[in-house]
């Protein structure tokens, strides 16, 4: 690791400091706010929690291994010798990412043999991809990289057919303004996972990664793509849950209002 300096190794510090909390304040949000969302879809919500505080605990551990891997001499901040690596988050991803996909599948709260078949395919490509990436991000050579990130680029491909292609007549039956925030939710998961398998790429045309501002502004890219694709995705699901209450609350006054 190259030496960092005094505002470059706060940059981080803080860094994973502020997306720690912005993981916890969104799993208390979700935990408050889950008893306003009806059983059928309150898993969504669930999934969503457990999504924020896996990633809550990995910025904690990567908080502390960041601690202990500098120490300031003279001025700068030098490596202690004890490793930070950020392979740490693939344990995460091997977790949330397929948790990610399955909540949007509960809170759309389709007949349950089509749900099952569409979480299991999802999450499983999901954990898939992940672990077919592993390999080539902890190998020391590009072409081990670029083999590995090709073959993990498959179960992606598949995510994104599903999510884009099948899924189409199942949201078009969703309510109206449940539809838009659906198809947004779609747009930021494409707009956020995109990002991962750019970094991973990286190394290609980047000599070193640990080139000081390189490596700050790689944890930075992180950072903000997490909280993106965890605290903001796991907001739009809770929107997308009252979106479809208030509808249906809508049709059965309108019946009511019919009937009497
Ligand atoms: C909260 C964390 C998220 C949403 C992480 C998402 C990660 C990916 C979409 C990673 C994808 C990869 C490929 C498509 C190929 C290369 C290897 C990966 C694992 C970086």
């Amino acid at each position: 690791m190259s030496d960092l300096s005094i505002e470059q190794y706060s940059l981080v510090s803080n860094l994973f400091s502020f997306v720690f909390v912005c993981m916890a304040a969104t799993f208390v949000f979700l935990l408050l706010v889950r008893g306003e969302i009806t059983t059928k879809m309150r898993g969504a919500i669930v999934q969503s929690s457990i999504v924020v505080l896996v990633a809550a605990y990995m910025y904690w551990q990567i908080g502390s291994a960041w601690k202990e891997a500098y120490h300031l001499v003279d001025g700068v901040y030098k490596s202690t010798g004890l490793p930070f690596r950020h392979v740490d988050r693939y344990v995460d991803w091997l977790v949330t990412v397929p948790l990610l996909v399955t909540a949007l599948i509960s809170i759309l709260a389709l007949p349950p043999d089509r749900s099952q078949s569409l979480s299991f395919r999802l999450g499983g490509g999901a954990a898939l991809m992940i672990a077919l990436g592993y390999p080539g991000e902890v190998a020391n050579t590009i072409m081990a990289r670029v083999i590995w990130g090709g073959i993990a680029s498959i179960p992606f491909a598949y995510i994104l057919y599903v999510l884009f292609k099948e899924l189409g007549p199942a949201i078009n039956r969703q309510p109206a303004t449940a539809q838009i925030l659906v198809r947004n939710t779609r747009i930021l998961l494409l707009l956020t996972w995109g990002f991962y398998p750019i970094i991973y790429l990286l190394p290609i045309v980047v000599e070193d990664l640990t080139l000081a501002p390189i490596f700050v502004a790689l944890q930075i890219g992180y950072g903000i793509a997490d909280i993106l694709a965890k605290c903001g995705y796991g907001v739009l699901i809770y929107m997308i849950g009252r979106a479809k209450m208030e509808a249906e609350a809508e049709m059965a006054r309108a019946f009511k209002s019919r009937t009497l």
